[in-house]
């Protein structure tokens, strides 16, 4: 390779009209405000899904992972029983335990990775994409 050759990396430029890109980034902006839920502050509310963190189960539990977030994120289940994480995230994620006893492939919204736990114990998981992602599996 001949270092003189490289004055090809810098183009000729021809003048300032990239500016149109960025009104759509305001409009996606807008989106973000659409979720919000009013919070009454008042106990009245009959069905609200209010996003368990903590769910002590007698079987099977499905984890939504939505949000960069698993939910519930606590989950207390039997020995034998099956966790399922639903992918609906628009943005890949994984399940990894911390002590690498179970560990999903990259996945997409619409995908599901289930894992059967035999044994008692407590195992913390993360998404090792996003690892502020946590989560706790405590089989009993
Ligand atoms: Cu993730």
């Amino acid at each position: 390779m001949d270092p003189t050759k490289n004055a090809r990396t810098r183009r000729p430029s021809r003048s300032g009209r990239s500016r149109a890109a960025t009104g759509l980034t305001a409009a996606l902006l807008g989106l973000v405000a659409l979720t919000g839920c009013g919070d009454s502050g008042s106990g009245t509310h009959e069905s609200t899904p209010s996003a368990p963190t903590s769910v002590t189960a007698t079987g099977n539990v499905e984890v939504v992972v939505k949000n960069y977030t698993f939910t519930p994120t606590n989950v207390s289940i039997p020995v034998g029983a099956t966790i399922t994480w639903k992918f609906e995230d628009s943005v890949q994620h994984n399940v990894t335990a911390s002590d690498q006893s179970f560990k999903s492939a990259d996945l997409s919204s619409g995908q599901t990775f289930a894992m059967t736990f035999t044994k008692s114990g407590t195992f913390p998981y993360t998404c090792t994409i996003h690892p502020y992602m946590t989560g706790t599996i405590t089989v009993r």
